[in-house]
């Protein structure tokens, strides 16, 4: 039966740059997730007896949303919902059976990187049908309505177990539990050489995937063990957790210091990676280099042509704003488009539709092409292993080879975390009113060349973003990028994005700390941080 329940509206439901985040108790709160999935169903009004996918990270109270999102979906006119067998899917394979399946959208359940539990992070997302994550006009008419919400549709028996792969029925509605692996791992076997990649590996080639006991640990351990034959333990903490082992599945080089460290050593793998908690981060490590996420892009943009789904080429290239410019001079040597969006993969889904690019990236450790429409952690790890079979070079030789042809852009992202949200406000206000006459401006060797709030207009749908970061760009290239994180729960983060092109060969093997000692200090400076924020060190540098 269908229930017709009276409700309050929040006003907190405004989904950032990746969907709906709030700590796991905000979440809890009386119809706190009931309101907002109605005011999704209400604003993409499909329902008509069409597919909705339904998965999460496997993070503490994502089974709870599953079992609540069936049951509405069902009160909504959903004819079928294909959920991930125990409430599984990662972003890129729920991205994929959205595609595959010819679903309606989707709901994932993430909260990323961030760390679960009880008191952890919990997060909800609509994908269109493209597979990809819902654009702006969707996401503010979802928060319109999450702000005058009455009441909500639910179907009043409990949802159908989804720990095994099978079909149920909740009303009219077809429940379809699916292995979310499976259709994910056919998809990489189309897209990339498995033989040749088996073969590498058969020769003695050893890696290491770190799966950060998050949700890439089955989709890992099936495609690199399985399929692939990397010996059984490659795969390294591969049961998903609610509490992902306590720790954050944010592979960086803090969060994955274990993994780092094993790969510095002499007798380490040759490969190493990892992915974050939903999957569509990746961190690529050689024996003795870490790839910085930016350099990752571009040395994938300039070999995807050794893979065979990329063959014919590359259409065009999209990074977000704040991410390097290396794989620019990639795609002014190759002939090809950069196009240049805001942060946050929803901006790249129409050019991916008008194939007007075929590989886009974010230095935030994420990488992805046309195969779906959302960044995917394995997806790049396995283009990586492609590469490296076709190429016989160590991680190490192809990133330093890569440098000589092209240049290094040594790159750094300073995150300062939990500033008191007036303060971080305070000091983008006070950069956006000192652009105007910030050209020209001296800061000790440099010259202000440009400054401006980066804003986007869509060169599809003429849709316009603004107010998405401010760039201050000096005379030779250098370049600080300031904006406020849109993914956080609690306060502020600051994020400062640091770049530097080197053409010198001499200079490729400096430490980025080094290379980018002055821009820093200039950022500083020029930001004001230490004194708005009183902080002296970012937490993180990536
Ligand atoms: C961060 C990253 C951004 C990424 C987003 C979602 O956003 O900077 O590049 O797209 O997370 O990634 P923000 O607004 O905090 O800077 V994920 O892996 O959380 O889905
Ligand atoms: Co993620």
């Amino acid at each position: 039966m269908i229930e017709t329940i009276a409700t309050r509206p929040y006003d907190d439901q405004k989904p950032g740059t990746s969907g709906l985040r709030k700590k796991v108790p905000h979440f809890k709160q009386p119809h706190y997730v009931h309101n907002f999935l109605q005011a999704t169903f209400d604003t993409v009004g499909r329902g008509d007896l069409e597919t909705l996918v339904i998965g999460g990270d496997g993070r503490y109270f994502n089974r709870d949303v599953v079992a609540i999102a069936i049951r509405m979906a069902a009160a909504n006119g959903y004819g079928r919902v294909i959920v991930g067998q125990g409430g599984i899917l990662s972003t890129p394979a729920a991205s994929n059976l959205i595609r595959k399946r010819g679903a309606a959208g989707g709901i994932i359940l993430s909260a990323s990187h961030n760390p679960g539990g009880p008191n952890g992070d919990f997060g909800i997302k609509y994908n269109i049908e493209n597979g990809g994550p819902a654009p702006e006009r969707i996401t503010s008419a979802i928060y319109e309505k999450t702000r005058s919400i009455e009441r909500f549709r639910i179907f009043s028996a409990p949802a159908p177990e989804f720990d095994a792969v099978g079909e149920h029925r909740l009303g009219d509605m077809v429940v379809e539990v699916v292995d979310p692996v499976s259709d994910y791992a056919d998809l990489m076997e189309e897209l990339f050489d498995f033989p040749k990649i088996r073969a590498l590996i058969d020769g003695g080639f050893t890696l290491r995937f770190d799966a950060m006991h998050a949700v890439t640990g089955p989709y890992a351990t099936e495609i690199l063990e399985n399929r692939l034959g990397a010996a059984k333990g490659s795969v390294v903490n591969a049961v998903p957790m609610e509490d992902f082992g306590g720790g954050h599945p944010d592979p960086n080089a803090v969060h994955a210091a274990n993994l780092i460290a094993a790969m510095m050593s002499e007798d380490g793998p040759d490969f190493g990676a990892a992915s974050d908690g939903d999957g569509d981060r990746n961190l690529i490590v050689g024996k003795g280099i870490v790839v910085t996420p930016s350099d990752s892009l571009a040395v994938l943009a300039a070999n995807a042509h050794l893979a065979p789904a990329y063959r014919q080429g590359i259409a065009g290239v999209a990074r977000s704003m704040p991410t390097s410019q290396a794989v620019d001079r990639v795609a002014d040597k190759l002939g090809i488009k950069t196009f240049e969006t805001p942060t946050g993969w929803k901006y790249f889904g129409n050019l991916l539709d008008a194939g007007k690019v075929t590989i886009c990236g974010e230095e935030s450790a994420g990488t992805g092409s046309d195969h779906v429409r959302e960044k995917d952690g394995v997806w790049a790890v396995l283009l990586w292993l492609n590469i490296l079979a076709e190429r016989r070079e160590s991680v190490r030789g192809i990133v330093e080879g890569h440098w000589s042809e092209f240049g290094r852009t040594f790159y750094q992202r300073h995150d300062f975390e939990e500033v008191d949200s007036d303060k971080a406000e305070g000091l983008m206000e006070s950069l956006r009113d000192r652009l105007a006459s910030m050209a020209g401006q001296r800061f000790g060797s440099l010259v202000v060349s440009e400054a401006d709030d980066f804003s986007y207009k869509d060169p599809i749908d003429g849709s316009v973003a603004t107010g998405q970061g401010v760039r201050i760009v000096f005379s030779g290239g250098g370049r600080i990028v300031f904006r406020l994180s849109g993914t956080g729960t609690a306060g502020a983060t600051l994020r400062v994005y640091i770049e530097r092109y080197e053409s010198n060969p001499d200079r490729h093997g400096d430490a980025p700390g080094e290379a980018l000692a002055e821009l820093i200090s200039i950022a500083d400076s020029v930001g004001e941080i230490r004194r708005r924020t009183g902080r002296t060190e970012p937490d993180v540098i990536t």
